[in-house]
């Protein structure tokens, strides 16, 4: 960090701490990550409620780290990044952070387990020897937006200008809607690189996954004057084969141009094609 941007920051924190503006601290925090040396980049996944979140990434680990419900699950945003062994740290809004055990990371993370945010969680950070393939990348499993739990669409707002590369998940149990395909205008501007991922795939057949791709192609096209990458992706049938190519399309070019995405500001993929990956 320069000392220009250190100086900076640091009068900002003593601004936000002598009138208590404490909304503002994560915004203050991410300003501090990014300007950090050896910053992470963060892909973040982002999408309604039970839209299929949490499994993605697990399928992507290949470990059930994040909680996974039929009921809103996650509260807080959890992030993952490689580390030598299976570490859950959690970092509290005023600053405090504490080690947990990996077990206990429902009581944190879920609605469940920490209603109404009461335990004060900021973010959590869960260290695993899963992501050894992509170092310098942080996966963040995030609190669906469109949400009864306002507190948690919230968190996910304020950290979202963190984000350089969002996944937005779209349950095939719908067709895409006003509100996803807000959230994707809204990740178009913040995000450097945005890709739709079409969750549940297993509930249609061949046909209606045609059928559902091509709407969704044109609805984000007119909506947002514009396109962006729809991936097709089940945990349920051929798993394999939807992470295979999810892993080629997503996460290589991703973890290659971290040096660079860093230090172009995050930014380095605006998509103007389509590109619907069919089975
Ligand atoms: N049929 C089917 N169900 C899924 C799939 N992925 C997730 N689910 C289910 O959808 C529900 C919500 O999943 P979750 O990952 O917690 O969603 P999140 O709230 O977006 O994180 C759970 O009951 C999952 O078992 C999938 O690929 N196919
Ligand atoms: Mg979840």
């Amino acid at each position: 960090m320069s000392q220009q941007s250190a100086h900076v920051l640091k009068s900002l924190g003593g601004v936000i701490q002598q009138f208590k503006l404490d909304s503002l601290l994560p915004a203050l925090r991410a300003c501090e990550a990014l300007s950090a040396k050896n910053a992470l980049l963060d892909v973040a996944v982002l999408g309604q409620f039970k839209s299929g979140k949490s499994s993605l990434l697990n399928a992507l680990l290949g470990a059930d780290i994040f909680p996974v419900s039929v009921l809103p699950a996650t509260a807080v945003i959890t992030r993952t990044v490689a580390g030598p062994n299976l570490e859950v740290r959690v970092h509290h809004l005023d600053g405090v952070t504490t080690d947990i055990a990996p077990e206990q990371i429902e009581e944190f993370v879920t609605e469940a387990g920490n209603p109404r945010n009461r335990r004060n969680v900021a973010v959590v950070d869960v260290f695993t020897p899963a992501m050894q393939a992509w170092p310098g990348v942080r996966l963040a499993d995030t609190p669906g937006l469109g949400s009864v739990f306002l507190h948690n669409t919230e968190a996910t707002r304020i950290w979202m200008p963190n984000v350089a590369v969002a996944l937005v998940t779209v349950s095939a149990e719908r067709p895409l809607s006003d509100e996803d395909c807000r959230l994707i205008a809204e990740a178009r501007k913040i995000a450097g690189r945005v890709v739709v991922v079409l969750t549940k795939v297993d509930l249609l057949n061949h046909d209606e996954l045609s059928q559902m791709t091509s709407f969704m192609d044109s609805a984000i096209r007119e909506n947002l004057g514009g396109a962006v990458p729809v991936l097709p992706f089940s945990i349920r049938t051929e798993s394999a084969r939807w992470l295979r190519q999810f892993q080629e399309m997503v996460l290589p070019p991703v973890a290659s141009n971290v040096e660079g995405d860093l230090e172009a500001g995050g930014c380095w993929f605006a998509s103007t094609q389509t590109t619907t990956r069919m089975p």
